[in-house]
């Protein structure tokens, strides 16, 4: 008789305050502050990096599936830094060949102030080609392995059919501390269905490398504005999502590194100037890619020359 009770008192509260509203895509609470006022701060922050530990730059290594934003990453935290839009890294809009577009080795800088100097920030970004499911096809994991041991030349065309070795012109027999891979960061789209399995299993010989070598690691979720709308809407509602909130966790999942490492950004893709909102996600991040990366330097110096 108690639970005929209970069902009769749900059916009258429906009927007297309505249908069920729809589920919520926001979280009441963000889940991880932001400081959507500290641009300047992160900005005095990145330009505080000095090498200490006879590392002539910080070497940033961004990989990850064909597509996710790698280029765009790179150009957008030159956009952010210079406060105008940089198209330096060549960005791609996805066309149906889905291949990649990166092909070559190539490190790329990011000039002091604003752009104007022709001194280099003491970090550099490496951008390759993009990852793909199955085995004869983007970029082969050894060739990443080589990467993060600075035993590629630079402008080295990467074959997904056969990985460097030794033997090839591309390869760098003695790698310096300069050459070396100091913070590796992987990039993913959060606007995309899961992760093919054999991405993964290439991810994994990567990350399981890294560990090894003892650099740290953090990934990227990009395009979190086409992931969701409220998110489109305002940026600052990026913690507060519940579908990128379960995306994360996802990715943490999948690529097993803590939710603490892993952060969204929405890169410059067709904007014509900066904005702050923007700017400011992806200066935290490179914020905390230099101070793992240094953090990683001043542990490991002798080791790395
Ligand atoms: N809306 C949106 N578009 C993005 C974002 N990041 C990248 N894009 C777009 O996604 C497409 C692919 O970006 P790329 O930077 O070329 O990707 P990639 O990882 O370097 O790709 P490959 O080098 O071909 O492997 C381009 O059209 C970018 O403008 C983002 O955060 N939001
Ligand atoms: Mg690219």
């Amino acid at each position: 008789m108690g639970n005929v009770s209970v069902v009769e008192e749900r059916i009258v509260y429906r009927t007297v305050e309505g249908p069920a509203p729809p589920p919520q895509s926001l979280l009441d609470q963000p889940w991880r502050g932001i400081d959507w006022n500290n641009k300047k701060k992160l900005l005095e922050e990145i330009n505080r990096y000095t090498p200490k530990h006879g590392e002539k730059h910080l070497r940033v290594l961004v990989y990850g599936p064909v597509g996710a934003g790698k280029s765009s990453f790179i150009n957008s935290a030159a956009s952010a830094l210079y406060e105008r839009i940089y198209i330096g890294a060549e960005a791609h809009t996805t066309d149906a060949s889905s291949r990649s577009h990166t092909l070559k080795y190539t490190t790329h800088n990011i000039f002091k102030d604003g752009g104007y100097s022709d001194e280099p920030y003491p970090f550099v970004f490496n951008d390759v080609m993009g990852m793909e499911g199955g085995d004869r096809l983007g970029m082969h994991p050894d060739d990443i392995v080589m990467v993060l041991k600075g035993h590629v030349k630079e402008g080295y065309k990467f074959n997904p059919m056969s990985p460097l070795t030794d033997k090839d012109h591309g390869y760098n027999k003695n790698p310096t501390i300069n050459d070396k891979v100091h913070v590796l960061v992987l990039m993913l789209s959060a606007d995309c269905s899961d992760i093919d399995p054999t991405i993964i299993d290439k991810m994994e010989k990567i990350r399981q490398t890294a560990h090894d070598l003892g650099i740290p690691q953090i990934a990227i979720g990009t395009h979190v504005d086409t992931l969701c709308p409220e998110i489109h809407k305002d940026l600052q509602n990026i913690y507060r999502s519940k579908l990128l909130y379960t995306k994360i966790k996802e990715f943490s999942k999948a690529v097993g590194l803590v939710e603490n490492c892993i952060m969204g950004v929405k890169n410059y893709s067709h904007e014509t100037d900066t904005d702050d909102n923007v700017s400011t996600l992806i200066l935290l991040a490179l914020r905390n890619m230099i101070n793992y990366g240094n953090d990683y330097i001043r542990a490991h110096a002798k080791s790395l020359k």
